[in-house]
């Protein structure tokens, strides 16, 4: 197994190689095509997993530029490695795409949640690249007959999750205050409401979509979708604290020019033709995220 690596002395290098020592790392940029044709000469891959992206939605409308050239042509270069390596044929490809394709306006909400026919509005520079990226990896899957599948996931979590992203921003935080390391959090918009699942769930579907007899689109998502707040009320009842209130202070830096404000997704047609079910619910999901960083910030503040 391999991944791709970016960067010169990419600080995470040594912490992939601990936790996956299994995994071969090779370098290569998505945005430097002859290293990417490089990286798939070199590995000559049954399947490809095309997580890499600028993913962050808040992140996207200060460097637009960036994440068009990473998150949307990015793909492009991923696509025509493969097809110039000879290996169109061979390599199953997964494209990651995403529920911010869809953009939660509410002339675009269909009642039982967005699924594989609904209509695209993204709402930021990253769900615009996300867009272009699922069109060229559809576009080449029709032009060229190339096995190439686009997961489109709805918010996944988990203990691996960057503190930049809400969930984990807010596990974190909790666990802090538990442990007296500090007394409030800072936060953006609270009302948004989002389809939360757990990124374990997600990479076993993304997984099924590569084992599938034809590439296709499947929405990935837990069909149900909860608020920041609701969110929060959670978190901080895992610490025994009955109102987060007190704790939460509103800034508008984390506040986006344009927002997401609901998005709800129909996994019908993964569970349907992969056998794709989720196991850990929205209340499992949060008690593990706050479980994990309670023991994380024991251990690293030794307390
Ligand atoms: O924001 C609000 C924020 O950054 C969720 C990415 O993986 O999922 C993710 O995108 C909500 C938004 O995730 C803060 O305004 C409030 O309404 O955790 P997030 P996201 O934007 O939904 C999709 C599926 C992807 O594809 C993306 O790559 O939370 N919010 N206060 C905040 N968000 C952040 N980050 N920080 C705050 O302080």
């Amino acid at each position: 197994m391999f991944g791709v690596i970016r960067g010169q002395n990419n600080p995470r290098r040594e912490s992939v190689m601990r936790e996956f020592p299994y995994v071969k790392l090779i370098e290569g940029d998505l945005t430097d095509p002859t290293s990417m044709v490089r990286a798939v000469e070199a590995t000559q891959p049954d399947e490809l997993y095309n997580l890499a992206a600028i993913s962050h939605v808040g992140y996207s409308f200060k460097n637009p530029f960036l994440t068009g050239a990473v998150t949307g042509n990015g793909v492009l270069n991923v696509l025509e490695a493969v097809r110039v390596a000879g290996l169109a044929e061979k390599t199953k490809i997964y494209q990651a795409s995403t529920s911010e394709m869809f953009g939660g306006l509410d002339y675009n909400r269909p009642g039982a949640g967005y699924n594989e026919d609904s209509l695209f509005h993204p709402r930021s520079p990253y769900g615009v690249a996300k867009l272009y990226a699922h069109w060229i990896a559809k576009n080449y899957r029709e032009s060229y007959g190339m096995f190439i599948s686009c997961g489109i996931l709805f918010n996944h979590e988990g203990e691996r999750r960057g503190v930049e992203f809400v969930t984990r921003k807010i596990t974190h935080a909790v666990a802090r205050i538990k442990l007296g390391l500090q007394d409030t959090i800072e936060l953006g918009d609270l009302w948004p409401k989002r389809d939360w699942g757990y990124a374990g769930d997600y990479v076993r579907g993304m997984w099924l979509m590569m084992q599938h007899h034809q590439p296709d689109d499947f929405v990935l998502a837990s069909g149900e979708t909860h608020s920041i707040e609701e969110f929060l009320t959670l978190a901080f009842a895992e610490i025994g604290i009955d109102d987060w209130r007190p704790y939460v202070v509103q800034n508008p830096e984390f506040m986006r020019p344009a927002e997401v404000d609901i998005l709800l997704g129909d996994p019908t047609k993964a569970e349907r033709e992969l056998g794709w079910r989720r196991e850990v619910d929205f209340p499992g999901l949060v008690s593990r995220m706050v479980a994990h960083d309670l023991s994380l910030i024991s251990v690293d503040a030794n307390v």
